[in-house]
């Protein structure tokens, strides 16, 4: 099968003759050819995009959430197709495909279908005359993907944009291009005007086009810090509006009277949930002295129970990596901690068999690894690894790993796990992250704003917080008196 652009409300090939082969991560077969979009793809998504822009920007918000809201039942109802495509594109276990890509995406279309009618301005009261705001929509909107969470980063960045009024064209990553046409088809039967959400196929050649254009008015990345710096400074020729969810080394800090079944669990989730390709994920495990062998005892006990293997399988609980170089890369990290000293407790092999006795020989498959012995300066406790590979650090002083925790470059997340409620919040006050948890890790509802501090990104995503950075803000003076005038 071809995949394809979807452009002006349908599916094209686009005109350009180059493809390549997207692969299914679990075993290396070929799941379809894509075409890369050229420059007369782009000029006609932008073309379509700013079409129906002037249609959607005239609707009230009322509207726009109504289709927003259908768009989001119509990918419930796709529930179980979308999560095996997803599954079978990015390697993760269909349960959490099932569990959260897919209803992610559809809470995000909730969400903002729902506060699109409420979104509104300021009246001011002046001496006799009156000022209002508006928040307008910015245009054309660009988003463009990571492969982790193909669907919800499309939906993440379309919702809050197209509440806004803004149409989008969407890039997504060249590794995870079939899912984001799902959500463009669910837009499109749900009522949205043809060219409201575009889909442009294609690797960084194309995310740069889409910076470069002058008729799009902001770009939204998912991805990489490096990727991110390029884009801001592409964007920065034309000042566009930017919003950057980047990567992160983010610390999860576990005091000594914390629950520590509790604190195990999320340091889990923290490290292994899809495969540990999360941005937000807490790899630097700061445990306190007291209570670091049992810590540890059981994070390896129930870490070597985790069901590797075939992703489409409901037991499974990890599956595949996205493709053998990043498999490759994150063995490299693994025999960094191991010839810096660390000692590999557990894991960080690839595994012949899965939990079923499956050959899963041909596929990415590693299994989770944990790095005890580990010091803040080892290049695995600096560097984002984007896998499944945890490392331990003992630390006995609440400043102390306060001040170790800080010393990163990145800002995404943090969490920290106490039972003193007072502890609790003073830590997380002083830890330079945009995104935290007090006793779990990694839960990102809509309703709460995600971003970061620092190199891991500009703005934010999710919440009512989001809507700042799909609009702008014009101001009206209303005179009701004369002019007053010198001359
Ligand atoms: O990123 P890349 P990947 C981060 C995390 C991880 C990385 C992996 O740090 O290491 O992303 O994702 C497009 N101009 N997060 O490898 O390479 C590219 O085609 C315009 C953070 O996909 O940065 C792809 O669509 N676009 C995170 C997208 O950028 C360009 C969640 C990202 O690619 C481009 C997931 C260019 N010059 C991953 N070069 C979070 N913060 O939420 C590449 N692209």
């Amino acid at each position: 099968m071809v995949y394809t652009q979807f452009i002006d409300g349908a599916l094209t090939t686009g005109s350009n003759r180059e493809t390549w082969i997207n692969y299914n991560p679990a075993y290396n077969t070929p799941l379809e050819e894509v075409c890369q979009a050229n420059e007369e793809d782009i000029e006609a998504a932008v073309h379509s995009s700013a079409k129906a822009f002037r249609i959607w920007r005239a609707k009230t918000g009322a509207e726009r959430g109504r289709v927003l809201t259908k768009a989001a039942h119509i990918l419930r109802s796709r529930l179980e197709k979308i999560a095996l495509l997803e599954t079978q594109d990015v390697g993760k276990p269909i349960s959490e495909s099932l569990a959260v890509d897919v209803s992610s995406a559809a809470d995000a279309l909730e969400y903002f279908g729902g506060i699109a009618a409420s979104i509104h301005g300021e009246y001011v009261d002046l001496k006799n005359a009156f000022g209002y705001t508006r928040p307008e929509p910015l245009g054309i909107c660009a988003g463009i993907g990571a492969w982790n969470y193909p669907i919800q980063i499309a939906a993440w960045k379309a919702a809050p944009a197209l509440a806004c009024g803004n149409s989008m064209i969407f890039k997504p990553s060249e590794l995870t291009p079939v899912t984001a046409l799902e959500l463009a088809k669910a837009f499109m039967e749900a009522g949205a005007p043809p060219g409201l959400f575009n889909v442009v196929q294609g690797d960084g050649r194309v995310g740069a086009m889409l910076v470069n254009h002058p008729s799009i008015a902001k770009i939204s990345l998912t991805g990489s810090v490096s990727t991110g710096k390029k884009i801001f400074a592409g964007a920065a020729s034309q000042l566009k509006k930017v919003t950057l969810e980047l990567g992160g080394k983010s610390p999860l800090i576990i005091f000594e009277d914390a629950d520590i079944h509790n604190a195990v669990s999320a340091a889990m989730l923290a490290n292994f949930y899809t495969q540990g390709e999360v941005c937000s994920n807490g790899t630097r495990v700061f445990v306190h002295r007291q209570i670091f062998n049992s810590f540890l005892t059981q994070l390896k006990e129930r870490t070597e129970k985790i069901r590797l293997g075939e992703p489409a399988d409901p037991d499974t609980q990890m599956g595949a990596l996205i493709s053998k170089a990043h498999m490759e890369k994150i063995t490299r990290f693994i025999n960094s901690g191991k010839s810096s000293g660390a000692t590999l407790l557990t894991g960080g092999f690839q595994p012949e068999k899965d939990f079923k006795g499956r050959d899963i020989s041909s596929g990415n498959f590693l299994a989770p690894a944990i790095f005890t012995d580990c010091d803040d300066s080892m290049e695995i406790c600096k560097e984002e690894i984007f896998g499944p590979v945890l490392s331990v650090l003992s630390f006995d002083s609440e400043e102390e790993v306060i001040e170790r925790a800080n010393n990163t470059p990145y800002g995404l997340s943090a969490g920290v796990f106490t039972n003193d409620i007072k502890r609790g919040h003073r830590v997380i006050h002083q830890l330079q992250a945009g995104t935290c948890w007090i006793n779990n890790y990694n839960i990102t509802p809509i309703e709460l704003p995600f971003g970061g501090f620092k190199q891991s990104g500009q703005g934010r995503e999710n919440s009512l917080a989001a809507i700042q950075y799909y609009t702008q803000l014009k101001s009206v003076y209303v005179e009701l008196g004369n002019v007053e005038s010198p001359y």
